[in-house]
């Protein structure tokens, strides 16, 4: 069987797909995917430490921007939350001085926390909670949270009049831009959190393992810092493939740069490439391939099959081109 038919008989015969997705740019890489290879069964590995609760209600920002994005509801503009969104309970909230005003949920939006808060109120882990909404949302793709116990991701600011303190994460995206520097960023409770169910299962059984071009720090980072989650990577059968969420030095979209600066790393496709790391080198690194854009060509990464390709995905065609380039490098290297 020549090449290009094997590739496609790969493709075709139900090929497993883990990708580790943090929110916007895993959810745009994920659509990408599912247009790519209609009858894969893919499986997102998703970044919980954005999670926040506001109002008493539990916020999952990347559960919820992948599973809207898949399901058709998500406001393509704002890039998070619900497409003819309103927010009339926010104004109320902001008119009896409750906050904080800096976050903003929208209506439509609220029904999902308030369905996600009563069910884990109730005693369902959140993986649980994430398949209950994905029942209406039919993503197309196995939704499972990086672990069931709670990790949230703070950020150590130095604030000239506040001094130093670590607030949430969403604080320091939402209410301040990601313009503080960030002297420190830590996972907390990563430490202590356990896989959550299926994770290290579908890591194990995976025909191929994406990482997408999200953030590298605070999404995949963040879902690499729960233990054994690496190490199920390392040694997993499948080709791991990267793809960098830097082009030409700077972020497409995000504040990859701002968190990549906090971590001492370089902004580049060659940093990021370098800080995920070989699989086949000792030590921790997972990449078998680097996908970089065509502008970042000449990347090297040592151990690493390093492939240019345009990486910008502004419709889900082009989305769909890129997950496909994914997969064939992953066949090339496997
Ligand atoms: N991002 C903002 O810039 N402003 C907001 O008010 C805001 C509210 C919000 C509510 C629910 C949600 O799921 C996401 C929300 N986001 C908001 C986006 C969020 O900060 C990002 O999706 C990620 O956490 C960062 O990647």
């Amino acid at each position: 069987m020549s090449a290009p038919r094997a590739f496609v008989q790969w493709l075709t015969c139900r090929v497993r797909i883990v990708v580790l997705a943090g929110g916007y740019g895993g959810a745009r890489f994920l659509r990408g995917l599912l247009g790519a290879v209609p009858d894969a069964q893919v499986t997102a590995v998703v970044n919980t430490g954005d999670d926040v609760t506001v109002h008493g209600l539990r916020i999952c920002p990347d559960l919820d921007t992948i599973m809207y994005t898949l399901g058709g509801g998500l406001d393509e503009e704002r890039g998070w939350g619900r497409v003819a969104e309103t927010f009339a309970v926010r104004d109320e909230l902001n008119a009896y001085g409750v906050g904080p005003s800096w976050f903003g949920l929208g209506d439509r939006d609220l029904a999902t926390h308030l369905v996600r808060t009563q069910m884990m109120a109730a005693g369902y882990p959140l993986s649980a909670v994430t398949a209950a909404l994905c029942d209406r949302w039919k993503p197309g793709v196995t939704l499972l949270p990086m672990s069931d116990d709670r990790v949230e991701t703070h950020v150590t600011v130095d604030e000239p009049d506040a001094g130093r303190r670590a607030i949430h994460f969403q604080e320091w995206w939402v209410r301040y831009g990601a313009a503080l520097p960030a002297e420190a960023i830590v996972p907390v409770g990563a430490a202590q959190a356990k896989p959550g169910p299926g994770v290290l299962e579908a890591i194990a059984e995976a025909d191929v393992i994406v990482l997408p071009p999200s953030n590298p720090i605070v999404s995949v980072g963040v879902i690499l810092a729960v233990p054994g989650v690496r190490e199920a990577l390392r040694a997993a059968p499948a080709p791991l493939v990267g793809v960098s969420p830097i082009i030409s030095g700077a972020p497409v979209r995000g504040m990859a740069d701002q968190c990549l600066r906090s971590a001492g790393i370089e902004i580049s496709a060659e940093a990021v490439g370098r800080h995920y790391g070989a699989r086949s080198a000792p030590g921790d690194g997972l990449l078998d391939a680097w996908l970089v854009d065509t502008a970042d060509a000449g990347t090297e990464v040592p151990g690493v099959r390093v492939v240019p390709r345009p990486l910008l995905m502004p419709n889900p065609a082009e989305a769909a081109t890129l997950a496909a380039a994914a997969l064939e490098v992953a066949r090339a290297v496997g």
